[in-house]
């Protein structure tokens, strides 16, 4: 038997700014997926690139297509993805098969950043990532995410975590990670919808420039693993926290009376959200990935800076 081949493909503008060392910025596609109806699935995915051009960084939406690793998708593949029902969700544990076995399915945070750090791209900007579960000290549900960020040197821009999860728990877990988790101009964790989740974050920075230092000097360390910006979501877009409760309580409640486990848990609980909040929480949703876009460009530019900088005279 061969040995498989790993077919990555770029899209013709990721590959220009890779020769041209242009800001890229890595984007998931489990959000596209997993993680919105359609065909608001689509029109955010487009927005969030077209932010990051207006913002100065070239985007890199990642999935995996008839089992080859795209790093940057065209309009078509796109609205493939989009409408698809049936693409798989992978994350570390399915990445690898799905490319040996030619299947095709959207990236997770963990994914993503795994296919990132391949491509050599150092910053990834998504909504929110995935956590500890309520409940996950019985049933163990950890996503993979968090070992993610402990393993791969990415710097991850989210709005923080979904009020669905267990977000001491999360922290406790980052932190025997290590996992640096920084609040972005302020000193709460955010809660994707909320601006605070009452928790303070381990960190907090104030601008792009002190992120991209941090990651260069974890870098000069050895150290291995990204870093968790945890960016609050604008607070016109804000939905208070106390509106949300009783919509994430009934969508748990019935998450464990339909007995929903392990990779369903998640895309489940964001489904009956939009559904019960009559698509009030998607606009919110959609508004903190473009916000989270726009630092995610600003901290790629920052590393470009420092790299053009150290680079010898003449390259
Ligand atoms: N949280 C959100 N929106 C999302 C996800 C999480 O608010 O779209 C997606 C991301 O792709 C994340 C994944 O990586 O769900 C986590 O899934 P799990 O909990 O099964 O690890
Ligand atoms: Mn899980």
């Amino acid at each position: 038997m061969a040995q498989p081949n790993l077919d990555i493909v770029y899209s013709a503008e990721v590959a220009m700014a890779r020769a041209d060392s242009v800001p890229i910025v890595a984007l998931e596609s489990t959000i596209i997926t997993h993680g919105m109806p359609h065909p608001q699935n689509l029109e955010t995915a487009h927005l969030v690139e077209k932010t990051l051009r207006d913002s100065g960084a070239v985007p890199a939406t990642i999935a995996v297509m008839d089992g080859q690793l795209k790093i940057g998708l065209d309009p078509d593949d796109l609205a493939r993805l989009a409408a698809s029902d049936n693409a798989s969700k992978l994350s570390r544990a399915d990445l690898a098969a799905c490319i040996a076995s030619g299947g095709t399915g959207a990236t997770t945070v963990a994914a993503t950043m795994i296919a990132a750090n391949l491509a050599g791209i150092e910053v990834f900007a998504t909504g929110g990532i995935g956590g500890v579960h309520r409940g996950g000290e019985d049933s163990f549900d950890i996503s993979a995410d968090l070992h993610e960020l402990a393993l791969t040197p990415v710097t991850t821009v989210a709005a923080g975590a979904k009020a669905i999860l267990d977000l001491p728990r999360t922290l406790e877990v980052l932190e025997t990670l290590g996992v640096p988790v920084i609040a972005y101009g302020q000193d709460e964790f955010p809660a994707f919808w909320s601006r605070g989740s009452g928790l303070t974050a381990p960190l907090r920075m104030d601008s792009p420039a002190q992120i991209a230092q941090a990651h260069l000097m974890r870098r000069a360390l050895g150290l291995a693993g990204g870093q968790l910006v945890a960016n609050p979501i604008p607070a016109a877009a804000e939905i208070p926290r106390d509106r949300l409760a009783p919509v994430i309580e009934r969508a748990l409640d019935e998450a464990q009376r339909n007995q929903i486990t392990g990779k369903a848990v998640t895309p489940f609980l964001l489904a009956r959200i939009f559904e019960l909040t009559e698509g009030q929480s998607l606009s919110a949703n959609i508004e903190l990935v473009l916000n989270n876009a726009r630092l995610a460009a600003k901290i790629a530019q920052e590393l470009n800076a420092a790299a053009a900088f150290s680079a010898p005279a003449g390259r």
